[in-house]
């Protein structure tokens, strides 16, 4: 006979469940203050309690903007037990960005910080009911009685907007057991235990900072030490007080700069990740060779989460982001002669579609349910992936993504412009830098000033290009496809 078990919250009953040690610490900050497992679960229950009394019903989406704090946590947290859809955004999104997210994600409710005002007046436009994040269950104890809302693996956790090769941003829905089964596979592999704690400097409206950083803690009963942002006396500070780091490549180039990060002062760390974007092998060498430490390299993407790991035990190899994690499937589509090709994945990992987008969704996976990512990788005898470029035109800037025709469309339409081209540049702080090249309409007169001053208000500061060129016409090759590759060494050879 099938036993019946009461419906239950997936997400929430495995990271604060019944079984989780109340009195161990899940937050610790510079200022000292801790925040243990049992008042974390009371806090996110009095939010769940009071977005539902907000009028957030299940499946309603909660769009949110707001700046790296611990109660940003419990927000998403608290989200996930109201049984409700989680829509982190960037703190750099402008009200222009943040109007498209209104209208696609059709939010019940926007939390902003207080004081917040570009993105408040858009809401007010569009009639979304806006709170700010101080202002949501502040007491924060637990409400009597209440149960968090029973949501199955396949219902929505999160929808995590990437941008598109169209220009648009598309919402990467995410289920409860995408995150789930992805915190259970980084947990096992990289050994996190209930006596680690992170150095959590990341920011938490991406995959990185929010899912892997988050839910591999919470999983394992461990801590995080939470700073604000990525600063280098902050995390020379924290380093006697935590087990373990992740970060972009940026983090660890900045790192290698500062003596203060050594041997004497890092030896002490378990495992150090890195993921992103690509670490140069000099990087992986040069801090080994400065701390001690093999950084440990994986691959993922906010519509797969993670997707392949370096080993804990065994060779870290720089270059290459290690196998498959356990339950995924990874195969190279059309290899050429040296194995080059498409890298497509599948498992429980992968998300289901984009947001009310049947048609990317539909384009996006094999007929056979693969997800096409859009990177170009190769396999090596022993198995070991490695990452070797991008069919998909995109720019990582410190750990951002950068889709160039986002960035084109908003400078195509300027008064003056008759065509551009956006491209990334080798920057050695963050890897890539976005560079613009512009054609300008016979007669006009327009600046690389004038430019950056019509952008600041459309687009995020990170998207803005640092470099701007302008070319009596674009590269081109037979086909008419602009040539991105002659750019750049244009663009190189300019600034040096
Ligand atoms: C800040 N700025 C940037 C970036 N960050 N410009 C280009 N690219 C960036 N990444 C701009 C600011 O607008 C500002 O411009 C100036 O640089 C300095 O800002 P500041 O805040 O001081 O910068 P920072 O603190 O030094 O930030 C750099 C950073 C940060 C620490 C590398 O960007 C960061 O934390 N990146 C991590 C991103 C991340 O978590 N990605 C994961 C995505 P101005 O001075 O002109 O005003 S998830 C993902 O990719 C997948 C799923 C995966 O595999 O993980
Ligand atoms: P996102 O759009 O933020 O989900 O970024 C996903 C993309 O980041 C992937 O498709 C890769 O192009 C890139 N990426 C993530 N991790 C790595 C890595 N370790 N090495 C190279 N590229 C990476």
């Amino acid at each position: 006979m099938q036993v019946a078990h009461p419906p239950a919250n997936t997400l929430f009953e495995t990271l604060l469940g019944e079984h989780i040690a109340v009195d161990a610490p899940f937050l610790l900050t510079p200022d000292g203050a801790v925040l243990g497992y049992g008042a974390l679960r009371d806090q996110v229950l009095a939010v769940a309690a009071d977005l539902i009394k907000r009028g957030v019903a299940p499946g309603d989406r909660v769009l949110v903007q707001v700046g790296k704090q611990p109660s940003a946590l419990t927000l998403y947290l608290g989200t996930i037990a109201a049984g409700a859809v989680f829509v982190p955004l960037n703190t750099a999104y402008t009200g222009a960005e943040i109007a498209y997210f209104l209208k696609d994600a059709a939010p019940r409710l926007l939390v902003l910080d207080a004081g917040t005002t570009a993105a408040a007046d858009v809401a007010r436009a569009e009639g979304v009911d806006t709170v700010f994040l101080d202002a949501i269950a502040p007491e924060k104890n637990a409400a009597a009685g209440f149960a968090p809302v029973p949501r199955g693996p396949d219902d929505l956790a999160a929808i995590l907007y990437t941008s598109g090769t169209t220009g648009r941003s598309k919402g990467a829905m995410l289920t409860h057991d995408n995150l789930l089964s992805n915190a259970r596979a980084l947990a096992d592999l990289w050994q996190w235990g209930s006596d680690d704690v992170l150095l959590h400097a990341l920011p938490i409206f991406h995959t990185h900072g929010l899912f892997v950083a988050t839910n591999t803690t919470l999983i394992s009963g461990a801590a995080m030490y939470f700073l604000p942002g990525f600063d280098l006396d902050q995390i020379h500070e924290a380093l006697p007080e935590v087990t373990t780091m992740m970060g972009v490549p940026t983090f660890y180039t900045r790192m290698l700069v500062d003596p203060r990060f050594n041997t004497s002062t890092m030896g002490h760390l378990r495992l150090i990740i890195s993921g992103s974007a690509p670490l140069l092998t000099e990087t992986h060498r040069a801090f080994e060779a400065q701390t001690g430490h093999a950084i440990l390299e994986r691959y993922g993407m906010t519509e797969t989460n993670m997707i392949t790991s370096n080993p804990y035990v065994g060779d870290r190899r720089p270059g290459s982001v290690g196998h498959p994690l356990p339950g995924v499937s990874l195969r190279i589509s059309d290899p050429d002669q040296q194995g080059i090709g498409g890298i497509e994945v599948k498992g429980p990992n992968v998300t289901p579609g984009y947001w009310q987008n049947p048609e990317k969704t539909a384009e996006s996976f094999t007929a056979d349910g693969f997800f096409i990512t859009g990177d170009l990788g190769q396999i090596g005898p022993d198995g070991y992936l490695s990452i070797v470029g991008r069919a998909k035109d995109l720019v990582i800037s410190g750990g951002y993504n950068i889709y160039p025709k986002e960035v084109e469309v908003e400078i195509d339409a300027l008064p003056g412009v008759l065509e551009s081209a956006v491209f990334g540049v080798p920057d050695a702080d963050l890897g890539e830098a976005v560079a613009a090249a512009v054609v300008l309409t016979p007669g006009t007169e327009v600046g690389a000033d004038d430019i950056m001053r019509a952008l600041k208000d459309r687009l995020a500061r990170y998207k803005q290009p640092r470099q701007i060129l302008f070319l009596p016409a674009l590269p081109r090759n037979a086909m008419g496809k602009v040539q991105k590759n002659d750019l750049r060494v244009q663009a190189t050879s300019r600034s040096t």
